[in-house]
């Protein structure tokens, strides 16, 4: 029998500068697996990126942007992380629940019982084998983002203080489970950042 792969998640607030490393990751876990499948969130299939247009650039409750969240999360579990974990690749994912938990509790508000039940509700026996969380102060971030110059969606248009709690939520989210979420501190140099995220990787995948 196959064995299963391993699921690896990308986490941070918006301009951490996870998606920077995406490449990087993607060789060193070649070293360990030849067949790694990289993918994203809200997106991954073209129901999860329909979804994502819309979450991205349209007003919406907190619980109505989780459920769409978790709706992308669904088709995109059943159509590509699941049957690629099952066939023994891996999955680096950039972003998946931890991000609903940050952004739509922490940022927005949202009750954590109601992402607790929709996590239950849509994947009750998967969670991330190991998650990196790129940490960064939101002052930082947003000047990074600035300096790409690229149309900001309806997040990046939130104020200091949204980024700062979703920052918050994730850093609690860690406290909780150090053993799972490997937080990395991403300011610096994109060199010394990646030497930080390849000692992380050692130590999530030992
Ligand atoms: N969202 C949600 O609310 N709930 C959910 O459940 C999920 C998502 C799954 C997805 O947007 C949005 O959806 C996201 C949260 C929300 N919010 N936003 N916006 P996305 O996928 O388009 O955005 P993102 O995930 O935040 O990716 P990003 O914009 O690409 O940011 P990043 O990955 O953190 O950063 P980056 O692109 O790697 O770097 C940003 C810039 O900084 C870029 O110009 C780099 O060249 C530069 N950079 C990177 N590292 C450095 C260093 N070390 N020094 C200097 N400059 C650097």
């Amino acid at each position: 029998m196959t064995a299963r792969g391993r699921f690896i998640t990308l986490e941070g607030i918006d301009g951490a500068g996870k998606s920077s490393h995406v490449e990087f990751l993607r060789d060193r876990l070649r070293e360990r697996c030849a067949n790694i499948v990289v993918t994203r969130e809200p997106g991954g299939t073209p129901f999860g990126e329909g979804l994502r247009a819309a979450v991205l650039h349209h007003p919406a409750s907190a619980l109505a942007e989780a459920l769409a969240m978790f709706a992308a999360r669904s088709a995109h579990i059943d159509a590509v992380i699941g049957p690629a974990l099952a066939s023994g690749a891996w999955v680096l994912c950039d972003r998946f629940s931890d991000s609903t938990y940050a952004y739509q509790c922490g940022g927005r508000g949202l009750e954590p019982a109601a992402f607790e039940a929709l996590e239950r509700l849509v994947h009750p026996a998967l969670q991330p084998d190991a998650t990196l969380l790129f940490d960064l102060d939101p002052a930082l971030a947003a000047q990074r983002q600035a300096a790409r110059g690229a149309a900001a969606d309806k997040f990046e248009r939130e104020r200091a203080d949204f980024f700062r709690r979703v920052r918050e939520a994730y850093l609690e989210r860690a406290r909780r489970d150090p053993r799972r979420i490997h937080v990395i501190d991403a300011g610096g140099e994109l060199g010394a950042v990646r030497e930080r995220l390849a000692s992380a990787l050692r130590g999530a995948l030992a």
